[in-house]
């Protein structure tokens, strides 16, 4: 297996996607074949669906946050943790998921671009954020305590925006990176490339004269965008592949 130099002069930037979690056992969107108790998941992850149906909405969320909550990091989010300690401010983690379990790994410089399963915000009103484990029972859709408004789960649907302010961090890393001097490495994990705007990262960084890994168990969409493409597990491979 090709490995991946960690030097001195090595900008990493890792992209990660759901097959990352598959190994502590969170289902993958592919693996449910895009549906979720036969619904499309664009049905239950996006503003038109919460409109139409608020309490299917949370009980998705509902259900996958016990899912989430039940489960630990496994050896490919400690790689990623282990290739952060030695980088330190060289190395950026982005990930798509939702499920927190970089950050309970101990990854430290993470942009959640999807957002996060545990917390929610006002789908109403302008206040903030916030922490929220509850797993709301079913049938109930949680409101507001500063507008009566109806709460919804702090993720990016389909159709939504990603905060500027994630895009931007990423991009002032690919920057910083890039002009360097020394190396910028792309590198992107457990992830089908179909959604974007995370499936497009590959592009602006080969752009931009960055060299670009895909480990992943299945061919992606965006494959043949990549310089070195290992298949497999990333619980197996990504422990074994930096020196
Ligand atoms: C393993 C493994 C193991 C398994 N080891 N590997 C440009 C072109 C076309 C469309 C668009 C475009 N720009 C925007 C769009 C629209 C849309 C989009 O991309 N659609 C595509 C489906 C075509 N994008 C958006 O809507 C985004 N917003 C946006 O662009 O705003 C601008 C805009 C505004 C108004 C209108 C239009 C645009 C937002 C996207 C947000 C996505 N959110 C979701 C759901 C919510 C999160 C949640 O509830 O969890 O996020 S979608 C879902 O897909 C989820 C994931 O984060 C995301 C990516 O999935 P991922 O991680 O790749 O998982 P899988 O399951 O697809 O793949 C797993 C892979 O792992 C597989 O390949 C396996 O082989 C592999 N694997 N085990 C290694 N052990
Ligand atoms: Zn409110």
């Amino acid at each position: 297996m090709d490995q991946l130099v960690l030097d001195s002069k090595t900008w990493l930037l890792v992209l990660t996607g759901a097959g990352v979690s598959a190994e502590s056992g969170v289902p993958t969107f592919r693996g449910m074949d895009g549906l979720w108790e036969n619904h499309p998941i664009e049905d239950v992850a996006s503003p038109q669906g919460f409109t139409k149906d608020p309490t299917l909405v949370w009980r998705f969320y509902s259900q996958r946050r016990a899912g989430a909550s039940a489960v630990k990091p496994n050896p490919g989010h400690d790689a990623l943790v282990a290739w952060e300690r030695h980088l330190g401010d060289r190395f950026l983690l982005a990930t798509q998921n939702v499920d927190g379990l970089h950050r309970r790994a101990g990854s430290q410089r993470v942009v959640e671009m999807h957002g996060n399963l545990f917390k929610t915000r006002c789908s109403k009103c302008s206040r903030a954020p916030f922490e929220d484990t509850t797993v709301y029972p079913e049938g109930t859709v949680p409101t507001c305590d500063s507008c009566g408004g109806r709460l919804r789960p702090h993720i990016v649907w389909f159709g939504e925006y990603l905060d500027p302010a994630d895009m931007q961090r990423i991009e002032d890393f690919a920057l910083r990176g890039s002009t360097s001097g020394g190396r910028f490495v792309f590198l992107a994990a457990g992830t089908s490339g179909l959604v974007y705007p995370a499936a497009g990262i590959v592009n602006h960084v080969s752009e931009a004269g960055g060299e670009t890994w895909l480990v992943n168990l299945d061919p992606a969409q965006n494959t043949s965008k990549f310089d070195n493409v290992i298949t497999g597990k990333s619980g197996e491979v990504l422990p074994k592949l930096a020196k």
